[in-house]
């Protein structure tokens, strides 16, 4: 023991109040985190199989898509071996006349791993989409942090205490970052599609009208699992499981396959794509 001088700090309560009810992945989850984990592998190996099947100078919509199931794989390996989840100790008050307040616990658990996927996947997939339309640097640059504003705001939220603006709070904030990402695309997007051509502008609103309708069903899901707390942890995961498998390799691999029969989709980015800076 070596003396400091200074006084021995006061010891940290040791235990948390005992929760009323812990809430957790079973086996259902899990098992199901496993199986996305394996999807994602194999939706990478995919991706990067066709993009061997173009030249380099078509390859700019593989590269992001089979970034993006490689990122999800990691985080679903992360969460399939039990790493990416921390336990929100949550207080809840109960409010009563003329006595005061009670307050109870609950614990659940919250994988933010998949907020650290999110953050790098959801930009790469605004950019597949801001590529096809043809959306300006000023547009995609605001498009994609709204979208990371969005995330790392929801990351708040799913740890917000109850009862404080903290919770809703963040969400209404991240539900208004959704709104500017929602408004790039459909505003700002359909018209860069339509000055492209006819097909990239049919294409672009299919693709983009099944993004929108995959990514509502997120903040939804988190209403009623993390922010309600009415859907159980495996409820969670299975819901999750079933959005991130269509926002990835379903969208990657319709993008992919009609990016390879369509030539107005390819993306024009001068020499320097294919080629390296300064060779023209
Ligand atoms: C949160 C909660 C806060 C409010 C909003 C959310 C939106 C999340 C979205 C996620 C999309 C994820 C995708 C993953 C890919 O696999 C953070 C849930 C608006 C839109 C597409």
């Amino acid at each position: 023991i070596i003396p400091t001088g200074k006084p021995t700090p006061t010891p940290l309560p040791s235990v948390l109040p005992t929760p009323v009810d812990y809430q957790h992945a079973g086996h259902d989850g899990k098992t199901t985190l496993w199986v996305v984990f394996v999807i994602m592998v194999i939706a990478s190996a995919v991706f990067a199989g066709l993009s061997w099947r173009v030249p380099v100078s078509k390859r700019l919509y593989h590269i992001i898509t089979t970034l993006i199931t490689i990122f999800a794989a990691i985080s679903y390996f992360a969460m399939a071996t039990g790493h990416g989840v921390a336990v929100n100790h949550i207080k809840i008050r109960h409010t009563h006349n003329h006595v005061p307040d009670t307050f109870t616990y609950v614990d659940r658990q919250v994988y933010w791993a998949r907020y650290i996927d999110w953050t790098l996947t959801t930009p790469l997939l605004l950019l597949d989409l801001s590529l096809l339309a043809g959306l300006n640097g000023a547009h995609i640059l605001l498009a994609v942090i709204a979208d990371i504003i969005m995330i790392l705001t929801g990351l708040f939220a799913a740890f917000g205490s109850e009862g404080t603006p903290q919770k809703w709070g963040w969400y209404t904030i991240a539900c208004i970052a959704y709104l500017v990402v929602v408004w790039h695309l459909a505003v700002h997007g359909r018209a860069q599609a339509q000055a492209r051509s006819n097909q990239v502008a049919t294409f672009f609103a299919s693709i983009a009208g099944f993004t929108l309708l995959v990514w509502t069903a997120y903040p939804i899901v988190w209403g009623l699992a993390d922010g309600a707390r009415k859907v159980s942890v495996d409820g969670e995961i299975i819901a999750y499981a079933v959005l991130d498998v269509l926002a990835k390799p379903v969208f990657g691999l319709w993008l992919l396959i009609t990016h390879s029969k369509m030539s107005e989709t390819n993306v024009d980015l001068g020499g320097f794509w294919a080629h390296g800076l300064g060779r023209e």
